[in-house]
C-alpha cells in the first residue's frame, strides 16, 4: 500500500509518498501566511491533487489540536492567525481517498518511538520550533487524547511573569523557549525583523545577548523535561524541531538537567529523523488506524 503522509507545520506543508516505511517522493511549500480558510485549502488541493492519484490513504500530521479531524489552534499566530479548519473533511475531498489527521508533535513521537524499537515503555517527544509541541507514549500507546489536546506542553506554565503565549496564557514554555520567541526576544538586539535563526547566528559568533536568550530557552526545555518526567514516569524523551536539533543545543539542555535531582532527569537523546519524523510517523499510525 502507498501512503500519502502530509505534514502541516508552522513554516512549511510537506507532503510524501510513503511505501514500505520509506520516503519515495517528497515535496514542500511554505505555509500560507493568511488566516482565511481558503488559502490553506488552494495550497492543499494544488499540492495534494497529482500525489493522491498514486496513493492508497493520506495520513495528515498537523500542528494545531485535531479533535475528530478538525483542527482548532491553540496558538493561531503559529498558523498566520488560522485557528479553525475542518482538516479531514478537506483533504477527503482533495484526494477521495480514507484519511486520519493527528497532531504534528503526537505523529513524531510516534515515529521516534518506533525508532527506539520498542526498548522503552514510556516516552516523549519535544519538538522546538515554530512553536512548542510534545507527544507522549505510555504504556507503548501513542496517547492523541479524546479531544486531540493531549501532549501540548508546550503551554505548560514556565514562568508567570512571562511573555503573553499566542494561546492567551501568560509565561508558556512555547512563550519563551520556541524559535519564535526566540526570535522576538532578540529583536531589541539585532533589529524588528531577528528571527529564532539571526540569534542563532549571533549565538555561533560568541555574542552575550544570543547566548543568554537561547539559555533561557534551553533551561525552560530542561524544566519541562523534568516537568514530565516526574508526572510520567519517563525512561527517555526524545528532543526534535528546528531549534532543538540546532547545533549545541540539546548540550545546553543537558547542562541545566544535570543540575537537577536524579529522578528527574530521563535519558534525552536527539531526535533520530530529523525533518520527516512527522510523516514517518504519521504514515506508520495510519497503518493501524486507517478505516
Ligand atoms: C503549538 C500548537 C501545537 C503544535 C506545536 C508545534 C498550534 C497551531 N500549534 O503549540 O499543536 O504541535 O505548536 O508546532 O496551536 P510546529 O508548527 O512548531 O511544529
Amino acid at each position: 500500500k502507498t501512503c500519502l503522509a502530509v505534514d502541516i507545520g508552522g513554516t512549511k506543508i510537506a507532503a510524501a509518498l510513503v511505501k514500505d516505511n520509506a520516503i519515495v517522493t517528497r515535496v514542500q511549500i511554505s505555509t500560507p501566511t493568511s488566516k482565511e480558510a481558503s488559502a490553506l485549502t488552494v495550497a492543499l488541493t494544488d499540492l495534494l491533487t497529482p500525489l493522491a492519484l498514486e496513493a492508497d490513504h493520506v495520513a495528515v500530521a498537523s500542528t494545531g489540536i485535531i479533535n475528530h479531524g478538525v483542527l482548532t489552534a491553540l496558538n493561531p499566530d503559529n498558523l498566520g492567525g488560522l485557528n479553525h479548519f475542518p482538516l479531514h473533511q478537506v483533504i477527503s475531498e482533495i484526494t477521495q481517498l480514507p484519511v486520519v489527521v493527528i497532531n504534528d508533535a503526537q505523529a513524531a513521537a510516534w515515529f521516534e518511538y518506533k525508532a527506539l524499537n520498542q526498548a522503552v515503555s514510556d516516552m516523549a517527544f519535544i519538538t522546538v520550533s515554530t512553536g512548542v509541541g510534545a507527544g507522549f507514549v505510555q504504556k507503548e500507546i501513542l496517547n492523541t487524547g479524546a479531544r486531540g489536546i493531549a501532549g501540548h506542553a508546550g503551554h505548560m506554565l514556565a514562568d508567570p511573569n512571562g511573555p503573553v503565549c499566542g494561546c492567551g496564557r501568560k509565561g508558556c514554555v512555547e512563550s519563551i523557549a520556541s524559535g519564535t520567541a526566540i526570535g522576538v526576544a532578540g529583536q531589541p538586539f539585532f533589529g524588528t525583523d531577528c528571527d529564532g535563526e539571526t540569534v542563532y547566528q549571533h549565538l555561533l559568533a560568541g555574542d552575550k545577548n544570543a547566548i543568554a536568550i537561547v539559555d533561557r530557552s534551553a533551561s525552560t526545555i530542561a524544566n519541562l523535561i523534568a516537568d514530565l518526567t516526574i508526572s510520567l514516569d519517563l525512561d527517555v524523551v526524545v528532543l526534535g524541531g528546528s531549534v532543538g536539533l540546532a547545533s549545541g543545543y540539546l548540550a545546553r539542555v543537558k547542562t541545566y538537567l544535570k543540575r537537577l535531582p536524579n529522578v528527574y532527569v530521563p535519558d534525552v537523546i536527539a531526535a533520530s529523523s530529523g525533518a520527516d519524523a512527522g510523516l514517518l510517523g504519521v504514515a506508520l499510525w495510519a497503518e493501524q488506524n486507517i478505516k
